[in-house]
């Protein structure tokens, strides 16, 4: 797919222009007869809009057919909104059956992280992403991982600039809604070259679609688990710790934990609750030069976890061998222990954010 050489207009001598990786991507697929695009679980708005956006660059470049899958479900309140406002179309992953042929591409992620659902059996063709923290690369044959970004959703909008193609409506919106998603908290965690595709993008976006998913209705149960962290927020120094019982589902610790981090006397937030037979973990801080993904990661690597992340956000959880209440309280005090000790953080007792006379009070009141 590489472009014809340039005329550079001295002396008739022509250069070839340096490959773009946009190039370089569709020239790999050429061969295949199919793409099939993963994430990881959960899938959030950059995971989509980068298969929707990858998924648009390789139909209209190649004229191949395309698969966006959904590995598990997708819970929290505005990532529905925007499956159903942009109408994605996504193949539950269990469904999928590969087809010879086919090129498995995997965005927002990368293998052998412990965030994905399907089998190792099937080869993964492409990895492109921007986590901070690693995973099993080696021998693949494309790879544009890029960790200075904050969005996969930016490095797959400058492959559509770079193919100068224009954007549907849809696709445009789902591209700008996750990098927006991504880059949201402070300090911001981006690039000029996600600023250059939120500046691409926008005149094409439909804006009130976007406004429609950001504010998209909450269930009950975002209001309980709220309540839960409230009242079981513990105040270490710079760390807030938040404990829900039963999550309804995983993705409600990162929305707790969203508006938890905003505590004026914190500099970091973890938010976890118990779903199914793990307890699941989510991380946010506004530190400096902080490594979340990295320190959540070494934290529940050495209690038998799984973690991953960014600098500023990071998700992750830990097999329950018990979800009885005293196993729970054991996980919980270990996890305490060695989250304290990786922020170098006194293990002293904790002040609660909410006076358990105050809560009784409100109660009775
Ligand atoms: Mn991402």
């Amino acid at each position: 797919m590489s472009r014809p050489s340039a005329d550079n207009g001295l002396n008739g001598l022509r250069i070839a222009p340096a490959t773009r990786r946009s190039d370089r991507f569709l020239a790999s697929l050429a061969d295949y007869k199919a793409v099939t695009f993963v994430s990881h679980v959960h899938p959030d708005p950059d995971a989509l809009g980068s298969m929707v956006g990858l998924s648009h660059l390789v139909e209209t470049c190649l004229g191949l057919p395309t698969r966006i899958t959904r590995d598990g479900d997708i819970c929290r309140a505005e990532n529905r909104a925007m499956v159903d406002c942009l109408e994605l179309e996504l193949v539950p992953i269990e469904k999928i059956e590969w087809q010879p042929g086919e090129a498995l591409v995997m965005v927002d992620s990368q293998p052998k992280t412990g965030r994905h659902t399907f089998g190792d059996g099937i080869p993964v063709h492409a990895v492109i992403d921007h986590h901070t923290t690693p995973g099993e690369v080696e021998g693949i044959p494309f790879l544009d991982v890029r960790r200075s970004l904050g969005a996969t959703c930016s490095l797959v909008t400058r492959y559509l600039m770079e193919q100068d193609l224009r954007l549907p409506q849809r696709v445009a919106t789902s591209l700008y809604y996750g990098i927006e998603t991504e880059l949201g908290g402070y300090p911001r965690e981006a690039s000029p070259l996600d600023d250059s595709a939120l500046h691409y993008l926008y005149p094409q976006v439909d804006k009130d679609l976007i406004a429609k998913i950001k504010n998209a209705p909450l269930p009950d149960n975002f209001y309980e688990a709220l309540l839960q962290a409230l009242q079981s927020s513990f105040i270490y120094d710079s760390l807030m710790l938040s404990w829900i019982d039963d999550l309804a589902n995983p993705e409600l610790a990162s929305q707790v934990v969203d508006f938890m981090v905003r505590h004026e006397g914190i500099e970091w937030a973890v938010c976890a609750g118990v779903h199914e037979d793990r307890m699941v973990f989510s991380v946010r801080t506004t530190a400096a030069r902080a490594q979340a993904g990295e320190v959540l990661r070494q934290v529940l690597n050495r209690l038998g976890g799984k973690a991953g992340g960014h600098d500023r956000r990071a998700g992750g959880f830990l097999p329950l061998a018990s979800t009885a209440a005293s196993a729970i309280d054991g996980v919980q005090s270990e996890f305490r222990r060695r989250m304290l000790k990786a922020l170098c953080i006194d293990d002293c007792r904790g002040r609660r954010l909410m006076p358990v006379r105050d809560m009784i009070q409100n109660i009775n009141s």
